[in-house]
């Protein structure tokens, strides 16, 4: 997939603040510095899209950029630098949980998991989020360059065995580098494949005249009804 033109959208503090629900959207998330906006932007095919920072914890708001005109990508605040966090389940913050758990035109999370460590319990604690919570997910080794190949199978192998018990196929993986582009035609791929999905149900979908909001409803924001109506993602035949 090409990608023709990347726009940064906006920065939101909460899912109540983030646009209409039109566009798919795909989401990176992982621990902070794990490389989220470096791959983010190299996916745009943009450097300086979204913000590069070597100083951990940077992102605090869900950043959003439209591809195409078509689709969405977002840059979700990492987890694990958060001032004052817990070792219990509210290790990345509130906004993120809402909207990885309600947001209805999410497709796919791209949970980043550096391969250049070993497992981390930290980034095992929210793959199971993910899993329990049914999010669709793929989970992306990133920092490929950091190591040697052998290295980082190592790491990967490492991880995937960790959360192997909870599957009885488990989550599809890729392996990049921002640093060399490598795994970016994959993850294009992942988009791709789910964005003609989107398009094939769309199409297949028998047309219904629209209906009238009652007068109450109307009032509600668009993002609202669209959650109490439809707390459903789209229905995709996912080939994994
Ligand atoms: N060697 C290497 N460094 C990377 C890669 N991706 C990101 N980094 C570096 O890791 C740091 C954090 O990157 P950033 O994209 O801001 O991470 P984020 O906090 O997850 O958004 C920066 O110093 C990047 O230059 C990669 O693929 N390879
Ligand atoms: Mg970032």
């Amino acid at each position: 997939m090409d990608i023709t033109s990347a726009i940064f959208e906006c920065s939101a503090p909460d899912l109540d603040s983030c646009p209409d629900e039109a566009l798919p959207e795909f989401a990176f998330i992982g621990r902070s510095n794990v490389g989220k906006s470096s791959l983010l932007n190299v996916l745009a095919g943009q450097e300086g899209l979204a913000r590069v920072s070597p100083t951990p914890g940077f992102t605090k708001m869900i950043n959003i950029f439209t591809m195409n005109k078509t689709w969405r990508l977002v840059d979700l605040p990492g987890y694990g630098f958060a001032a004052g966090a817990r070792k219990d389940s509210t290790k990345f913050n509130q906004a993120v949980a809402n909207y990885l758990k309600h947001r209805t035109n999410l497709c796919s999370v791209f949970a980043l998991i550096e391969s250049a460590l070993p497992p981390q319990e930290i980034d095992v604690d929210f793959v199971e989020w993910l899993t329990r919570n049914s999010v669709p997910y793929v989970i992306v080794f990133t920092k490929a360059d950091k190591v040697t190949p052998a290295e980082a199978q190592t790491n990967i192998a490492a991880f995937m065995a960790r959360i192997a018990p909870w599957f009885e196929k488990p989550p599809v993986t890729f392996s990049c580098s921002a640093t060399t582009g490598n795994g970016r035609a994959e993850l294009l791929g992942v988009i791709g494949e789910l964005m003609a999905a989107i398009a094939a149900e769309a199409g297949s979908k028998p047309t219904t005249a629209p209906e009238v909001a009652p007068e109450p409803a109307r009032q509600k924001s668009a993002n609202q009804l669209a959650r109490e109506n439809r707390k459903r993602r789209p229905d995709l035949n996912r080939p994994w």
